[in-house]
C-alpha cells in the first residue's frame, strides 16, 4: 500500500514539473527564438528551421531512443522516461494550442525583453526538472543514453553530453539566414545562457533537495530521545563522553538527517527535553544505508606479479588469462636475464627454484610453472625434461617433437598427459596449484599454433591439436589453463 501511494505521489509530481517545463519552454523558450540542450533543443532547431512543432521532433527521437533502451534495459526500468516522454509530448502540444496566436506564432509574452525571457524560461526549466529527477522521472533524451551506457561501463558521460549540447546550441547559428551576424551570434549566446543557469537551477534545488545536517545531542533524556528518533524510523548513535567540568559520564547522539526534516527533529527534542543542548551542523555528503550512494570507483590498481619464465609464449597465455586484473611483468620487465637453474626432481621443486629465484633476487611477489609432457608408454617422458628431451640446450621444439616421433614408432597406447604446476610465492608463503589435460599423441605433426609438443598432442575429447586451437581454445582446457584458473580464483577469494 506504502509502495502505491509513493509511486503515485512520484507521477503526479513529475507530472507537475513536465507542466511547468512545457509551459516555460513554450512561453519564453521558443518564441524568443532561444536553443537549449539536448534533444529538446535538436526539436527547437528543427521547429525554427521549418516550422515543424517541436513535440513531433522530440518524440521521435525519443521514440528511437526508447527502443534501444527497452531491449538493453527492460520495460520495468523505462516506465518513467517513457510516461515522462508521452505526458510531455502531449504537454508541449496542449500549452501551444493554450497560446498560439492566429498567424500560428507564439506570442512574446515580455515584449522585447528577449534576455529576461532567457533567464525566467532557463529558471523554470532547471526547478521543473529538478521536480521530475528528485522523483524518480525522466524527460528521456540524452538521461536513456546515461542509462543504458552505465549498465555496461561504470563511466560519466558528463562530457560527452557537454560536448553535444555545445554543438546542438552553436548550430543554431546556422538556422537563422534572415539574421545578421551580430544577432545569430546573439542567440547562440542565448543558448549557453539558457543552457548554464537551467543547469545550475538543476543542480541547486537537487543538492537543497539532498542537504543533510548531523544532529549532536547532548541530554540526560538521551535514551528517550534516541527512542523517539528511532521509531521515526532515523538511526542515532550513542557515543560516550566526559563532561570534563562536572566529571561525569555523558552519552552524546549523533543522528544524520535531511535537512528538510530539520523543524521535525528539533520539536521532537523540545518534547522529550527543552534543556537539551544540542548542535546542527551542514554536512557535505552523507553515504550509506538511506542516503547517497559513495559514486568513486575503486581503485583499479593492478596488483604487481612477477612470472619467472623465459618463454614468451606461456608468457602470453598467462598474459590472456590475469592481465586484465593484474600487472603480470616477465623476466625481462623486471631486468632478470640470469640462467635460472632448474635442477628439481619433480615439476614442483622445479616451479619453487624458478620463483625462489626471483623473490630472493629481486624482491618481488612471483609465480613460475614447470610443465612438461608425461608419456604413458614412455614410462612419463619426458616429463621435467621436456625442454631439454632432443638436446641438453633445450628449446628445440622441432628437434623435441622428431625424437617423441622416433620413440613412439610402433606404439599402440599413446596416452599422455600435460601437467603444470605453479608456484606462487607472496611474501613469506609459497602456494601450489595444478592443472593436467589427458590425450593422446598423434604419429605426425598437425597444425602450427601454439610451442612445443602442441602439434603432437589432442586433447580428449578433442579431434584438433593444441596447435590447431585458437589461444582461447587451448587455455580454456589446457594443464596451464587449468592451474592459471585455479591461482586466479585463489587470488579472487582474497579480493
Ligand atoms: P620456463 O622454464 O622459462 O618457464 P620452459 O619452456 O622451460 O620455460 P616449462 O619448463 O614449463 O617451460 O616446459 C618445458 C617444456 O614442456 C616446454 O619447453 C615445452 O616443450 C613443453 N610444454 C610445456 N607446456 C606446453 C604446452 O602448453 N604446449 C606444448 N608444449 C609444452
Amino acid at each position: 500500500m506504502q509502495n502505491i501511494y509513493l509511486e503515485v505521489r512520484d507521477f503526479i509530481l513529475i507530472t507537475l514539473g513536465l507542466a511547468i517545463y512545457a509551459m516555460a519552454y513554450t512561453c519564453f523558450i521558443l518564441p524568443y527564438q532561444i536553443t537549449t540542450g539536448g534533444v529538446a533543443g535538436i526539436a527547437a532547431i528543427v521547429y525554427y528551421a521549418t516550422g515543424i512543432e517541436v513535440q513531433v521532433t522530440y518524440l521521435l527521437i525519443n521514440a528511437a531512443f526508447l527502443i534501444a533502451a527497452i531491449k538493453v534495459l527492460g520495460w520495468k526500468f523505462c516506465l518513467k522516461t517513457i510516461y515522462g516522454v508521452l505526458m510531455l509530448t502531449f504537454l508541449l502540444w496542449l500549452f501551444q494550442r493554450l497560446i498560439i496566436q492566429d498567424d500560428g506564432s507564439l506570442p512574446q509574452v515580455l515584449g522585447n525583453e528577449s534576455f529576461m525571457a532567457c533567464v525566467i524560461g532557463a529558471l523554470l526549466e532547471g526547478i521543473a526538472l529538478s521536480f521530475c529527477f528528485l522523483n524518480n522521472g525522466s524527460t528521456g533524451g540524452t538521461d536513456i543514453i546515461a542509462a543504458i551506457v552505465n549498465k555496461y561501463k561504470n563511466m560519466s558521460l558528463g562530457v560527452v553530453l557537454m560536448i553535444c549540447d555545445v554543438i546542438i546550441i552553436s548550430s543554431c547559428y546556422f538556422v537563422f539566414d534572415d539574421l545578421d551576424t551580430v544577432h545569430r551570434v546573439q542567440k547562440v549566446v542565448f543558448g549557453f545562457s539558457a543552457l548554464i543557469i537551467s543547469s545550475f537551477t538543476l543542480d541547486y534545488v537537487i543538492n537543497r533537495q539532498r542537504q543533510s545536517v548531523q544532529f549532536m545531542i547532548f541530554s540526560r533524556n538521551y535514551s528517550k530521545i534516541a527512542d523517539a528518533l528511532n521509531a521515526t524510523g532515523r538511526g542515532v548513535t550513542v557515543l560516550n563522553g566526559e563532561g570534563w567540568y562536572t566529571k561525569t559520564e555523558r552519552k552524546v547522539l549523533v543522528c544524520l538527517v535531511k535537512k528538510r526534516f530539520s523543524v521535525e527533529i528539533f520539536r521532537l527534542i523540545k518534547q522529550i527535553d527543552p534543556y537539551a543542548f544540542l548542535s546542527m551542523a551542514n554536512v557535505q555528503g552523507v553515504y550509506g544505508e538511506g542516503f547517497d550512494q559513495m559514486k568513486v570507483k575503486k581503485m583499479s590498481k593492478k596488483k604487481t606479479i612477477v612470472f619467472a619464465t623465459n618463454n614468451a609464449h606461456k608468457l602470453e597465455e598467462v598474459r590472456a588469462m590475469l592481465g586484465e586484473k593484474y600487472d603480470i611483468r616477465s623476466l625481462d620487465d623486471i631486468g632478470c636475464r640470469s640462467y635460472i637453474p632448474e635442477t628439481g626432481a619433480s615439476f614442483q621443486e622445479n616451479a619453487l627454484q624458478k620463483a625462489q629465484f626471483v623473490k630472493k633476487y629481486y624482491g618481488f611477489d612471483c609465480f613460475a610453472d614447470d610443465s612438461g609432457l608425461e608419456v604413458a608408454a614412455l614410462n612419463g617422458a619426458p616429463g621435467i625434461l621436456s625442454a631439454r628431451y632432443a638436446s641438453e640446450e633445450g628449446h628445440d621444439s622441432a628437434a623435441n617433437n622428431a625424437k617423441l616421433l622416433r620413440e613412439m614408432e610402433g606404439k599402440t597406447d599413446r596416452r599422455a598427459d600435460f601437467r603444470t604446476v605453479i608456484a606462487f610465492i607472496e611474501g613469506d608463503t609459497t602456494t601450489y596449484f595444478e592443472g593436467r589435460v589427458d590425450g593422446e599423441i598423434l604419429t605426425e605433426l598437425h597444425g602450427d599454433g601454439g610451442f612445443g609438443y602442441d602439434p603432437l598432442f589432442v586433447p580428449e575429447g578433442c579431434e584438433q591439436t593444441f596447435a590447431e586451437m585458437t589461444q582461447e581454445e587451448k587455455n580454456a582446457i589446457s594443464h596451464r589453463g587449468r592451474a592459471v584458473a585455479k591461482f586466479v580464483e585463489f587470488l579472487k577469494s582474497r579480493e
